[in-house]
């Protein structure tokens, strides 16, 4: 009996294990308190808030949200995609690498919590990017693939710049959307298996081989209603500290949708002891003067989540011939509703942020 009670606690803390049993102290701190974190409510975030908004860019100090609200997100989401190209100095969006990094540091030192995700380019996509969903990418990649050389270069420049952070907590949300049919690392370019091969050995690689101990890991599908889809790709528990999912409103079906998604994410990670957390979503443009108040918030509803991440306001987008852009700023339709939002208390900014002292224990 003794035995079996030390085996089932065992795989108890197993399973409520952080994945990097060497992360420094700060990152342990933002573990424990992400977990702790959806009972009081959760992180508001947006994606380069920093860097640009609509209709101005690399201005110091300034956010679109900021100027809405009156404080900035409690989460800054960023993307290397690039940073794999020879000589990339900016990512897919142009934001200059060397920026984004002050914008880091930034967000970091006033309390904020940073996530970057990575729209790597597929080695046999140049045109259309991460989004090439040519089969056998991935297992070119792999040990003993054609590009796997190349990968690890990849990976060599990718671990210059998270550790040119010094240490500053991320959590890292490589392979998003997985299983979408959209990325080269998607649902219907690979298989389950190589999957989780290609998370293994890049955690792998991140952890022991480039010593980086300032990681949380973010694993992220689409959204989901199927407890088999969601887990098919799962790389196991030791190598996974949030799971998430992404969804966008389109159409009408946007609260009720990811109603069912955090039903089954609340089901899941209660099971694993995991991070539960909207990866992204938004409503392109926020058409709708009460989006916030009305449908995001319906749509988190009762769930716990650590946060949601809103995505990028570029502004007019000249290729599509629209506005895209995610968050409101002064004058939009929702600015109003979003001060209502943000004076929710479930709803943390930087202010909440930074008061839960989220890097200290
Ligand atoms: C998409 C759009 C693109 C962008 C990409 C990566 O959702 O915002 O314009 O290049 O994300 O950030």
């Amino acid at each position: 009996m003794k035995i079996l009670c030390g085996i089932l606690l065992f795989m108890g803390t197993a399973a409520f294990a952080q994945a990097d049993k060497q992360a420094n102290a700060e990152t342990k701190n933002l573990y424990q308190h992400l977990q702790q974190l959806p009972a009081k409510g959760f992180l508001v975030g947006h994606q380069d808030d920093l860097a640009y908004g609509v209709n101005w860019k690399y201005k110091a100090g300034n956010s679109d949200v900021k100027a809405v609200c009156g404080d900035y997100p409690g989460l800054y989401g960023w993307d290397l995609g690039g940073i794999e190209l020879p000589g990339g100095d900016k990512n897919l969006d142009g934001v200059p690498f060397k920026k984004m990094k002050q914008y880091i540091r930034e967000g970091y030192e006033r309390g904020g919590v940073i996530t970057i995700s990575w729209h790597a380019r597929s080695p046999f996509g140049a045109e259309k990017g991460a989004w090439d969903t040519t089969h056998g990418t991935v297992t070119s990649i792999l040990p003993g693939g054609v590009n796997h050389a190349l990968y690890k270069e990849w990976l060599d420049k990718v671990a210059g710049f998270l550790q040119s952070l010094n240490g500053i907590p991320i959590l890292f949300r490589p392979f998003h959307e997985l299983t979408g049919n959209w990325f080269w690392w998607g649902r219907t370019a690979c298989t389950p298996d190589e999957f989780k091969t290609l998370w293994r050995f890049t955690v792998y690689y991140l952890k022991e081989e480039k010593h980086l101990h300032n990681l949380l890991y973010v694993y992220n599908t689409s959204g989901e209603t199927k407890r088999a889809l969601v887990l098919e790709r799962y790389p196991g528990d030791d190598m996974v500290d949030v799971i998430s999912f992404d969804t966008y409103q389109y159409d009408d079906s946007f609260v009720k949708n990811v109603q069912q998604q955090l039903a089954l994410l609340d089901s899941i990670v209660t099971e694993k002891g995991k991070i539960p957390a909207l990866g992204e979503t938004g409503y392109e443009a926020i058409p709708d003067a009460s989006w916030w108040t009305k449908s995001l918030l319906p749509a988190i509803g009762n769930y716990k989540i650590a946060y949601v991440l809103l995505w990028r306001n570029h502004g007019y987008n000249e290729f599509m011939k629209k506005m895209h852009y995610y968050m409101p700023y002064p004058g939009q339709l929702s600015a109003e509703d979003f001060r209502v939002f943000y004076n929710d208390k479930k709803t943390l900014f930087e202010r909440d942020a930074a008061e839960l002292g989220l890097y200290k224990q």
